[in-house]
């Protein structure tokens, strides 16, 4: 089987990828990027992008929408997380969070698939905390800065694999194939 992934980021490629090849699902990139509608939901970005993907190509496909939600700073960057990112980077993250304690933090990620038969939406999720410098080479995003609940490496140290294993990619997509196995 065959599934098309509509994103324009590399990682997000890789660690999927890994995922579903463990259980015999190919994916592959596909090149279109959806209009992000303006919500508080990533859920709605998901569902909206599907249904625009959809009419496009109407192939078998899948997205996804992630964010950090910084508990501190009442969950933001959230679903403003890649501008803020491309704006401030993991340094500028780490300089708004100077002197400030406790660093907890949330990675969300909703999955969606869409095929003729309607869509299928999850979510992922992992919690763990903002460390005070950037931490590894790996990953990509916020991933030198995050280390995830009873673990010692950030993202940024973890094999994809080991990422995967824990992750709030890998638990959506995890719950995604379920579902396409049902
Ligand atoms: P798409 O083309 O799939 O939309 P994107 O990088 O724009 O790729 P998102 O909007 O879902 O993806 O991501 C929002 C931001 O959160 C973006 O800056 C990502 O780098 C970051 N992010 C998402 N997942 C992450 C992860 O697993 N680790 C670190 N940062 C992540």
């Amino acid at each position: 089987m065959k599934i098309y992934f509509a994103t324009g980021n590399p990682g997000k490629l890789k660690e999927v990828s890994e995922k579903f090849a463990g259980i015999g699902i190919e994916v592959m990139q596909l090149e279109d990027e959806y209009p992000e509608i303006q919500t508080s939901q990533l859920e709605e970005v998901v569902r909206w992008g599907l249904d625009w993907l959809w009419e496009r190509h109407k192939v078998p496909l899948m997205i996804d929408d992630s964010g950090l939600f910084i508990k501190v700073f009442d969950a933001f960057p959230g679903v403003y997380s890649a501008y803020v990112f491309k704006a401030l980077g993991c340094e500028g993250v780490l300089k708004l969070m100077e002197g400030v304690d406790p660093r907890q933090a949330e990675f969300r990620c909703c999955a969606g698939y869409i095929d003729g038969n309607g869509q299928v939406v999850v979510t992922g999720t992992v919690k763990g905390r903002i460390i005070h410098e950037m931490q590894g080479t790996g990953g990509f995003g916020y991933d030198p800065i995050f280390v995830p609940q009873d673990q010692k490496k950030t993202f940024a140290q973890m094999t994809v694999e080991e990422k995967n294993s824990m992750s709030h990619r890998g638990r959506a997509f995890g719950l995604l194939a379920d579902k396409l196995r049902e």
